[in-house]
């Protein structure tokens, strides 16, 4: 911690006694070491046999994987703090999958490309601009802390989208839909701003 850190208040409090810069709070968040779980309707049944995957839209060659198609490409991992709509933050998440690059050399986004839709399993759907895809913290997640996504987390595949609250980032995801135009997702026609920015606090649309 600096000498001339400003503490907001309480939670920044708590923050710095957890031992954490008070400055990667955003504003009206609280630290939480739980990782809560949140979600509309119920946590999908999924059978990895009959389970695929998606890339379709603005994309020279749209694809659908397999389970083990899936599974088998690329890896990598990072690390980032998430941060709730409903006010609670997590630091030093861990995830592991794929990043968007190793898909996107399969279907070759084509120039229209600015926009995409997270589709998940029972019609939710979350809308950000491509470049927050494209970002080297984004990734199609199967593994968090270093264990395979639990079932009420997203296994067995979420999306993990940085520097946007965490509802952009889709559970149970089975498709990206690449556009030319922005289309709001669930939480966004929902009320949710579109942006979604927790730094700016763009909670809320209206
Ligand atoms: N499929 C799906 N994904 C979803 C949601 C949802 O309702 N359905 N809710 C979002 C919201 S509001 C949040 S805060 C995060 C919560 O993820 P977690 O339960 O792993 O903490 O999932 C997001 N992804
Ligand atoms: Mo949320």
């Amino acid at each position: 911690m600096s000498v001339g850190t400003v503490f907001r208040g309480r939670a920044e409090k708590k923050v710095a006694a957890a031992g954490y810069d008070p400055a990667r709070l955003p504003p009206g968040q609280y630290l939480t070491e739980k990782w809560p779980v949140l979600h509309a309707g119920s946590v999908p049944d999924t059978d990895l046999a009959t389970w695929d995957f998606r890339v379709f839209g603005e994309v020279e060659s749209p694809i659908t994987l397999s389970w083990d198609e899936f599974a088998a490409l690329p890896k990598s991992e990072n690390m980032q703090d998430i941060h709730c709509v409903t006010r609670w933050s997590r630091f030093d998440a861990r995830f592991g999958g794929v990043h968007w690059r190793e898909l996107a050399t399969l279907v070759r986004p084509k120039p229209s490309a600015r926009f995409l839709v997270a589709h998940a399993e029972q019609g939710f759907t979350a809308n950000v601009p491509l470049e927050f895809l494209e970002d080297d913290n984004a990734l199609l997640t199967t593994e968090a802390d270093g264990e395979p996504l639990t079932p009420e987390h997203g296994w067995p595949l979420r999306l993990v989208i940085p520097g946007k609250y965490f509802w952009k980032s889709a559970k149970w995801l089975r498709g990206i839909e690449l556009r030319a135009t922005d289309e709001p997702g669930f939480w966004e026609r929902y009320g949710y701003h579109n942006d979604a920015d927790p730094w700016r606090e763009e909670r809320y649309g209206f």
